[in-house]
């Protein structure tokens, strides 16, 4: 049995993972500064599913599973002190980091909502590596990443899995061999965060002998895994509004409100894609193959399949009949985008992934109609323009990121 700490576990991605890891048997403790759920009443959305409180969700897996889970309210990017001594304590085995602001439009929001994206993910990575070299632990970071590090104006060349070998001519001809990191170009503040991260993995790899994965994950869509449907208190989020919903859950949510599908632009736009329960699965691979200590960082792309986003509308609409509708393009990103993505790692670690024309679209539409009542068709235009200088069009219902640290500081 591992000590894992699951660090943003009370989130999409992490709540489903730290549920998985528990029912496999390993002992699960998720530190949350619940900054998602604060984000939601800043912001006057919700989740299209109900989310149970804290303590309900761990009650309800103690309920249905007998394990207990742990769950601490820490802010790894404000209370490093707090951090410290809470590893020293426990000494996990493992840490899976979630922890990041992770929604590119509400990156780009605004100066206060780009400092606020880059304070929290810099700080909180660099905090708990400091942590980690500081008291010499063997611990396995395992970190979310993204493909979004590298950009999307690319023309179908494979993306390699974080290293690009190259051979570089000097002024005498001379060759020399290298192997670099796989050159980012992030079109967010969000995306740039996550360019920042893999330095600071690179440093400490290097430096302290830290053992690191970075997970490069494409966007993630569905909500339920095995897990999450065992019990109503369990459920995971359902993201649809315009900073938080990804698109794929975007498009199958509007096609059950009877809202035309909003394709950016010309949906030109190639992206990688996984169903949640792959991301679960994932994680729990790259948990049970560590890289050795002294090792460079490894890099995974953990992503399924590439799509076209106006293909995706059509395949909604197909399947729905919903109307597909072509909107102004809020953000900075290139029209027509090729992209090819190797996933030889996770295939070769036995991945079969989920695939969009497996059954799956089936059930996130019904999960969608299940709790369609919830929805807000306010909140479903994406607002958030990369244009500096614009102001997002959604009022604010309680102040931003910073003011409220002000209020409370
Ligand atoms: P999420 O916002 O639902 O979850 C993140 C969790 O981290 C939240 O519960 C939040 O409260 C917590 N958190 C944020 N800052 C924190 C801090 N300083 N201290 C403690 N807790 C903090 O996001 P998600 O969709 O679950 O994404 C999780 C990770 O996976 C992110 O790092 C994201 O970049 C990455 N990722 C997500 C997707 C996707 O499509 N959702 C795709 C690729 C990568
Ligand atoms: N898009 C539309 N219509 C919509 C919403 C989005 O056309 O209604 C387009 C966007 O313009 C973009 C593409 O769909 O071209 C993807 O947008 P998204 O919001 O689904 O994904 P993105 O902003 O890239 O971010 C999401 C997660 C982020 C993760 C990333 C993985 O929020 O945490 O890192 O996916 S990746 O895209 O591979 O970088």
């Amino acid at each position: 049995m591992r000590k894992i700490m699951i660090l943003g576990g009370d989130g999409f991605c992490g709540w489903p993972t730290a549920l998985h890891l528990s029912a496999r048997g390993d002992d699960v403790t998720i530190l949350d500064n619940f900054s998602r759920r604060d984000i939601d009443a800043e912001l006057g959305i919700q989740s299209l599913t109900p989310i149970a409180e804290p303590d309900d969700r761990i009650a309800a897996w103690e309920e249905v599973s007998g394990r207990r889970l742990k769950m601490v309210r820490l802010d790894i990017a404000r209370e490093p002190d707090r951090l410290m001594g809470l590893l020293d304590v426990a000494r996990p085995d493992v840490i899976v980091h979630f922890a990041e602001q992770r929604a590119a439009p509400y990156s780009m929001r605004s100066a206060d909502h780009k400092r606020y994206t880059v304070d929290n993910n810099v700080s909180g990575t660099h905090n708990l590596l400091a942590t980690l070299a500081a008291l010499e632990l063997e611990t396995h970071l395992v970190h979310l990443g993204t493909m979004g590090v590298y950009g999307y104006d690319g023309d179908g060349l494979e993306i390699p899995e974080g290293y690009l070998d190259v051979t570089v001519k000097d002024r005498d001809g001379r060759q020399f061999d290298r192997s670099v990191l796989y050159p980012t170009r992030p079109g967010s503040v969000y995306h740039l965060t996550k360019s920042i991260d893999q330095l600071l993995f690179q440093f400490y790899a290097q430096n302290d002998g830290l053992k690191i994965t970075d997970l490069h994950q494409g966007i993630v869509w569905g909500t339920q895994t095995e897990q999450t449907r065992l019990h109503p208190a369990l459920i995971n989020r359902f993201d649809y509004d315009g900073d938080y919903g990804t698109v794929l859950n975007r498009f199958l949510m509007q096609a059950v409100a009877g809202h035309p599908l909003t394709v950016h632009g010309t949906g030109g736009q190639t992206r990688a894609f996984i169903n949640i329960q792959d991301t679960v699965h994932c994680v729990a691979l790259a948990i049970d193959n560590p890289p050795k200590g002294g090792e460079r960082v490894k890099i995974i792309n953990q992503v399924a399949e590439v799509h076209r986003v106006r293909d995706l509308a059509q395949l909604v609409a197909e399947v729905t009949g919903a109307e597909v509708e072509f909107v102004d393009n809020p953000r900075r990103e290139a029209a027509e985008n090729d992209l090819a993505v190797s996933n030889a790692t996770f295939r070769a670690l036995g991945l079969d992934p989920i695939l969009l024309r497996d059954a799956l679209l089936d059930e996130t539409l019904e999960t969608a109609d299940k709790y369609l009542d919830r929805h807000d068709p306010d909140r479903i235009p994406a607002t958030a323009l990369w244009t500096s200088g614009n102001r997002p069009g959604i009022p604010k219902r309680v102040p931003g990121p910073r003011e409220r640290r002000r209020a409370v500081s």
